[in-house]
């Protein structure tokens, strides 16, 4: 209860910040883009979202709060894209409940807009359990967004009752293999198995694939090997403030 008197407060606050996670082509090492993920600054450290994000959810209080993740993540990104000239892309967590609300496409359409960001240049991270849920208004959703030029990705790509049947019935154009996967190989045979499977079936629906905590050399290989198209995680770095992702932009080739 507390915590929900501070996370009603945190926005008008400035306690709500984004850290970005780069994302890497893997046949080329390059930075294609970032993964924004929230930060709440919280009695003198950060508060993960695993932590506030169910709390969010339940209230209510999702939607502002994600409202506000997106237009700082676009216009953060934005400038970024003018400033170095470099043409990455965002992505974008998109909760279940913002997900649903009615007018979720029109308010991307509005923060495009607002912003400057090409729609192109914007990709938004839903769960397969938004598809379940709420299959009928999902396929609304996710069409209106496709012929708006934003794509849209699969999280956590295998950790629930995943159906393959989803890609074929919704426009996805990204998946990504949930770390539980990752995890385990080049070590376990029959992870190795799967996730070669996942990505060669990807890309015979003509989806890109993107291995999630990537922590080592042997999983980087494996990957590439594979063709995975791109790598996230701690072996090339954490999500990192603001300040410190672009130190990191400048620097890469
Ligand atoms: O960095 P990590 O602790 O950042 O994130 C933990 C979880 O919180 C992940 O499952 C991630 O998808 C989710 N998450 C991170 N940022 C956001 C956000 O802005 N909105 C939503 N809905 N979930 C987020
Ligand atoms: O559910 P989602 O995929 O959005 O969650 C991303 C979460 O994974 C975030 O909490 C992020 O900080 C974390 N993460 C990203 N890369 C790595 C990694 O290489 N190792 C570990 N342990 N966590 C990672
Ligand atoms: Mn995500
Ligand atoms: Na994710």
């Amino acid at each position: 209860l507390a915590m929900l008197g501070s996370l009603r407060t945190a926005l008008q606050n400035n306690e709500i910040t984004v850290h970005y996670q780069p994302k890497v082509i893997t046949a080329h090492k390059t930075i294609m883009g970032m993964e924004a993920l929230v930060r709440w600054r919280r009695n003198g450290g950060l508060a993960s979202p695993a932590d506030f994000i169910p709390l969010a959810e339940d209230t209510g209080l999702i939607v502002p709060i994600g409202r506000f993740v997106l237009e700082e993540s676009c216009r953060q990104t934005q400038h970024w894209r003018t400033a170095s000239g470099k043409d990455v892309k965002v992505a974008v967590n998109v909760s279940p409940r913002q997900f649903r609300e009615d007018d979720m496409p029109l308010l991307v359409r509005e923060v495009l807009d607002k912003t400057g960001l090409p729609p192109g240049a914007l990709e938004l991270e839903i769960t397969e359990s938004v598809l379940m849920q709420n299959p009928e208004q999902s396929r609304i959703t996710l069409q209106d967004l496709r012929a708006m030029g934003v794509t849209t990705s699969l999280d956590d790509f295998g950790a629930g009752y995943s159906s393959l049947s989803y890609l074929r019935r919704f426009p996805i154009d990204v998946l990504k293999i949930d770390k539980s996967f990752v995890d385990d190989v080049p070590d376990e045979r029959q992870a190795n198995m799967l996730v070669r499977a996942i990505v060669e079936m990807a890309h015979g629906l003509n989806i890109q694939v993107v291995a999630e905590g990537v922590e080592t050399k042997d999983q980087l290989d494996f990957l590439h090997k594979i063709e995975t198209d791109y790598i996230q995680g701690y072996y090339f770095s954490k999500p990192l403030p603001p300040e410190e992702f672009e130190a990191l932009l400048h620097e890469g080739p």
